[in-house]
């Protein structure tokens, strides 16, 4: 059965690395060469950056670390390597050209489906040797969710297509009592969780009330007609002086349009849709909308609670509808479809308090800094998340419609500085239940 087990466990890692290329490989065709090369943001590496980087953490980690092979290319790694060269920089690097990084990344991927076809993946080091591919594949869909973000900041006409997502659907309350409590948060179970999910430990909230639903574009347009942006006493110092600097007045890519406002959303523009989670807005902005509306963001403990707390059982789920894994009916992730759910859709993937899409459509800010969890320990590598843990970053929940299943799950923990915009995050809202 070992045998069997170990088989399944190829078969599905080997799926996961194909789509995560697919995905890539779409990613980076879409556009001309010379698109590809070029820096859309100072936010963001050129796209032929990303798929470069992407092959050469596969083969530092697959290749060369679990295959014990020689380097495809000894000479490439420090170009690649994201903590030596800021993303401004990238651009003016003697990168490999698109044909180049496309070879590149094939003759690794070649040599990985040979590595995993026969590293004996029985036994003990079974754990850690599928995490360093669980790990890698979580890698390159975290850049094709940055390379989506870069394809939104791309000026020119539309290169990608999607289906429409599913519409919304009767919506019971608009917030849900969470009670106080203990619960669970972080995994010590989930095999592919990265080191700032573990390990799992106990925490004991106060009751609190959340939103069922991400705040919409029309919620926070109220907050712009409200004079929001203006109103020192809805920001905190940081977040006002913030404001002020960057002259914010509207979530990044919204353009006023005589009397109403549009948006353009990877080339095509339209009038902003008011039913759909707002996206693209900062740390500040949501803060300064929570507390304009009498409310404040969840923290982290409480996103987490909402999305994975079952009352019945007591027990902490792999994810708000249970323990399944994610299909197209409970959230809407993996670039399905090129923008998030109108709020109230995906019934089917709720909690079972009544809280929706808490998984996919948006990154939720949370108020809460990116720290380690008790009994922290770095895994595979420091730089994943431990030379991050500085107080300097917000946590975002959830994961988006440009997020794939393999890289979010109910103990998934992303994060950004809190004045980031290019990100596809929105938020919720939360309320101290004593409140009367
Ligand atoms: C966890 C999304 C913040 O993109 O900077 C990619 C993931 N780490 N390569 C990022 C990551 C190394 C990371 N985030
Ligand atoms: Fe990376």
């Amino acid at each position: 059965t070992e045998r069997i087990q170990t088989d399944r466990l190829r078969e599905r890692v080997a799926e996961d690395l194909r789509r995560a290329r697919e995905r890539s490989t779409l990613l980076t065709d879409a556009v001309d060469d010379d698109d590809l090369v070029r820096q859309h943001s100072r936010l963001m590496s050129p796209l032929v950056w990303d798929l470069a980087h992407i092959g050469n953490q596969e083969e530092l980690w697959l290749v060369r670390d679990v295959g014990g092979r020689d380097p495809v290319r000894h000479d490439i790694d420090d170009l690649y390597d994201a903590f030596q060269h800021p993303r401004a920089d990238r651009p003016s690097l003697p990168l490999l050209n698109p044909a180049e990084a496309r070879g590149y990344v094939r003759e690794v991927r070649d040599k990985v489906l040979d590595v995993l076809e026969r590293s004996p993946l029985e036994g003990r080091p079974l754990v850690e040797r599928a995490f360093a591919f669980g790990m890698i594949v979580q890698h390159e869909q975290q850049h094709d969710e940055t390379m989506l973000a870069t394809h939104q900041l791309r000026k020119g006409a539309p290169v990608l297509h999607a289906e429409p997502p599913p519409p919304a659907a009767p919506l019971p309350a608009r917030e849900v009592l969470v009670p106080g409590g203990p619960f669970t948060m972080g995994t010590s179970a989930e095999p592919w969780a990265l080191d700032n999910e573990r390990p799992a430990f106990g925490v004991d909230l106060a009751p609190y009330w959340i939103d069922t639903v991400p705040v919409s574009n029309g919620d926070y347009l109220a907050f712009i007609d409200a004079g929001g942006y203006d109103d020192p006493r809805w920001w905190s110092e940081s977040g006002w002086a913030h404001r002020m600097k960057a002259s914010l007045s509207a979530p990044r890519f919204w353009e006023r349009d005589g009397d109403r406002w549009v948006r353009t959303r990877f080339g095509v523009v339209e009038p902003v849709p008011l039913d759909e989670p707002v996206v693209h807005v900062c740390f500040h902005e949501a803060a300064a909308y929570a507390k304009w509306a009498g409310k404040r963001l969840p923290t982290e403990a409480e996103w987490e609670k909402a999305a994975r707390w079952d009352p019945a059982s007591g027990r902490s789920r792999r994810y708000p509808w249970g323990d399944d894994d994610p299909g197209p009916q409970h959230a809407n992730l993996g670039q399905r479809h090129l923008r998030p759910a109108p709020v109230g859709a995906y019934p089917a993937g709720e909690s079972p308090l009544g809280v929706r899409q808490l998984i996919g459509d948006v990154w939720e800010w949370c108020d809460s800094d990116f720290l380690p969890y008790p009994g922290f320990r770095a895994f595979p590598y420091k730089e994943y998340s431990e030379v991050f843990f500085r107080g300097d970053y917000k946590m975002l929940r959830g994961g988006s419609f440009g997020t794939d299943a393999a890289a979010v799950r109910g103990t998934f923990r992303n994060w950004d500085h809190p004045i980031r915009r290019q990100i596809f995050a929105g938020f919720r809202c939360a309320r101290d239940a004593e409140r009367p």
